[in-house]
């Protein structure tokens, strides 16, 4: 299994290149866009173009396994199924308002479970060539570099990253922004990176002490929590429990201190599962 787990990381890393190639080339053209479940939740061309692409090569490798991909689901509108098999679960592009804006946090984002547990998570930001991955028990690193979390116990001396997302529900844009008051509140500061999986990697390399965010999906996470936890943060439901990957949400943390006061502090959003 083992030899198998280094053939899978070697065949990430290669297509997160790919993927970074086509995305770099795009971000500085005029970009197609679309809109999917609100007018602030953005698709282009080139995300759906690296999907297909990572995709058919995945596909052609690994005929067996199972895939999950943002663009896919958007497309057939299919009910998400998360098995026992080897699953490649991709975000072409994580981050994609930037990536219509020209703000360089833009990630390819590829996480493989095995029993339905993230073994391999790779966060590719083609922009800035930063790479980030993490095999399970084995560590996270940034460009070959090992990563450590911060390791802040104390709310009040953190800077915790947080998002508004695409949602334009005045419920939960109102709840969002209650806990937004509460963070400023009660933190060094707050800040958004707008992408999932970025901000899962600025926790794992300690810029920033911890994240919390509703309503984002399996392919926006799976692979940036491995990536923290690998670099010693904590990872969970924002309430405290196991962290689901089909429950929309995710919060990780330097220390179980620091996560524990975020869930007291946090209004939970309930945004349905995938
Ligand atoms: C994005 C997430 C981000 C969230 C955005 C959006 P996309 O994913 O990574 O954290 O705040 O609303 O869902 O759509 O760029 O892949």
């Amino acid at each position: 299994l083992d030899h198998q787990l280094r053939e899978y990381y070697t065949v990430a890393l290669e297509v997160a290149r790919k993927a970074g190639e086509v995305i770099k080339d795009a971000f500085k053209k005029e970009k197609t866009i679309d809109t999917k479940s609100s007018a602030a939740d953005l698709v282009t061309v080139t995300d759906q173009a690296v999907e297909k692409m990572a995709f058919a090569f995945l596909k052609e490798k690994y005929p067996s396994h199972k895939f999950i991909g943002e663009e896919t689901t958007a497309e057939t509108g299919e009910k998400l199924q998360l098995t026992d098999d080897p699953t490649w679960i991709i975000d072409p592009i994580d981050g994609t308002t930037n990536f219509v804006h020209s703000i360089p946090e833009v990630c390819f984002s590829l996480g493989i479970t095995v029993n339905k547990e993230p073994i391999i998570g790779v966060v590719y930001l083609p922009v800035l060539d930063q790479m980030y991955t993490a095999q399970k028990g084995q560590g996270a690193f940034l460009n070959g570099e090992k990563l450590k979390s911060s390791g802040q116990t104390d709310l009040k001396k953190a800077v915790v990253i947080c998002e508004g997302g695409s949602s334009r529900d005045p419920d939960i844009v109102e709840k969002k922004l209650t806990n937004i008051h509460r963070l400023v509140t009660a933190s060094h500061g707050i800040r958004s990176y707008g992408s999932a999986a970025a901000n899962l990697c600025r926790v794992a390399q300690g810029a920033g002490d911890a994240y919390a965010e509703y309503g984002i999906h399996i392919w926006d996470f799976v692979a940036g929590m491995l990536i923290a936890s690998e670099a010693g943060a904590v990872v969970k439901d924002p309430s405290g429990s196991e962290v689901d990957l089909m429950s929309r949400r995710v919060l990780a943390a330097a220390t179980p201190s620091l996560a524990t006061q975020l869930s007291d502090l946090l209004i939970h959003l309930d945004m349905g599962r995938d």
